[in-house]
């Protein structure tokens, strides 16, 4: 291949690509657990610096909301600080969580950072339908691309449903015969179905102009093709996200003759987590089922400061509000000494994959709640023919709610459902 990087280097390229950081995260309140998220990035920076990388990627949401406190700001600036003061230079986009609601215009904590020069933000404006790609600009502190050891980067930021269509813009003006990357704060269709995004064909649009393609939003890794890359998010956003199978940073080399991509994965430093789900047992009296939950809890090895989430789940013959979870919780703080711990109770709900007596035969609540959804889309007679897509979006909307996604995010998976 006749690739691109300057002919004079014969070192090789290398490279930390990290996304989603999301600083100032508190899941519990009352910042229990707020340093964990600085403590991973602090944990990739000090990778950074004894690999000697020539630059450091950030694809978006580097903090967890638009509107930080001094304190956030500042442990952005002790990490990023660390890298400036080794010559390693950053170039970060902003993600939907830096720069909302209106995360093309307003200025975000990112601009200042870049201003600061702590790090060079990259974003790609629009004149209509016009992509304006200016050089990075030290005076301006902004710009759409920067080359560094002869290595194009740009970076667009959060495009969301538009994202698609904006590559397809910007494609035309991309330099072909350099070694380019592209970083870009967007989802992938069908990675996770709590997570939207581009499809696969909408980010391929770039393909034969892009050699690595840098993507953060999803909280998990996933690589395609050796050419689109998500690394993850560094801690658990969600407490839930202790279930997803890789989280981390990429260490990359590049060959500056031929072009060739050498990804190194590693997984973040994150607090120990631990998911537990317990089924009980059709009891009758409250008693039993708090002493069953208790002898499972015997079996269970967990680190000191860990969190420990508990779902509790089946069917019992009484009320189940009158389970003791303050009393579990006493005895998980006192055998496990856990930072934090959450119970979910969850009893006589019906869930996937656990039979009831009482359903047995009849319909589930999803489905009772689906049917009745459906019901006052079809009255109201507004989408003739698309009462099973809204219906989706509805309950998909609902769904993402309960999870606390954000308005953006929440919008976007809207707009995706429409053509
Ligand atoms: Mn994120």
């Amino acid at each position: 291949m006749d690739k691109k990087i300057d002919r004079c280097r014969c070192s090789k390229v290398h490279f930390v690509h990290c996304a989603d950081i999301h600083i100032g995260t508190d899941r519990f309140g009352e910042g229990v657990t707020e340093r964990d998220f600085t403590d991973s990035f602090n944990h990739v920076v000090e990778f950074a610096i004894q690999q000697k990388v020539d630059f450091f990627l950030i694809a978006g949401d580097l903090f967890n909301k638009s509107r930080i406190t001094p304190l956030h700001l500042s442990d952005a600036e002790e990490g990023l600080g660390i890298l400036k003061r080794h010559g390693i230079p950053v170039i970060a986009i902003e993600g939907n969580h830096d720069n909302s609601p209106s995360y093309i215009e307003r200025e975000s904590w990112l601009s200042y950072l870049s201003t600061k020069q702590y790090l060079k933000l990259l974003k790609i404006r629009f004149n209509g339908q016009i992509p304006i790609l200016k050089p990075w600009d030290d005076v301006d502190s902004i710009g759409a691309y920067v080359d560094i050891n002869g290595i194009r980067i740009y970076g667009a930021g959060y495009l969301g449903a538009t994202t698609g269509r904006r590559l397809e813009l910007i494609k035309p003006y991309i330099e072909k015969d350099r070694f380019n990357i592209f970083i870009l704060h967007s989802g992938l269709t069908g990675v996770l179905p709590e997570f939207g995004g581009a499809t696969k064909e909408e980010i391929e649009v770039v393909k034969d102009v892009i050699d690595y393609m840098a993507l953060g939003h999803i909280h998990q890794r996933y690589v395609l093709e050796n050419w689109i890359f998500n690394p993850g998010s560094l801690e658990n956003w969600r407490i839930e996200e202790a279930g997803y199978k890789e989280k981390g940073f990429f260490h990359v080399v590049i060959d500056p003759i031929t072009g060739r991509i050498e990804p190194h994965f590693y997984q973040s430093k994150r607090r120990e987590t631990h998911l537990k789900t317990i089924l009980l047992p059709n009891f009758n009296a409250p008693k039993q089922a708090t002493e069953y939950i208790l002898n499972e809890i015997e079996s269970w090895e967990i680190g000191k400061s860990s969190i420990i989430q508990l779902t509790l789940i089946g069917y019992v013959q009484f009320s189940p509000f009158v389970i003791e979870i303050e009393e579990i919780k006493d005895i998980l703080y006192k055998r496990f000494s856990p930072i934090m711990v959450n119970v979910v109770n969850k009893l006589n709900e019906s869930l996937p994959g656990v039979s009831s007596s009482r359903d047995k035969g009849s319909i589930s609540r999803e489905q009772i709640e689906k049917e009745e959804i459906k019901r006052i889309i079809q009255e109201r007679g507004k989408f003739p023919g698309f009462e099973e897509q809204i219906t989706e979006i509805v309950l998909r909307v609902k769904k993402m709610a309960l999870a606390k996604e954000d308005n953006e995010t929440i919008l976007d998976v809207i707009h995706s459902f429409v053509p």
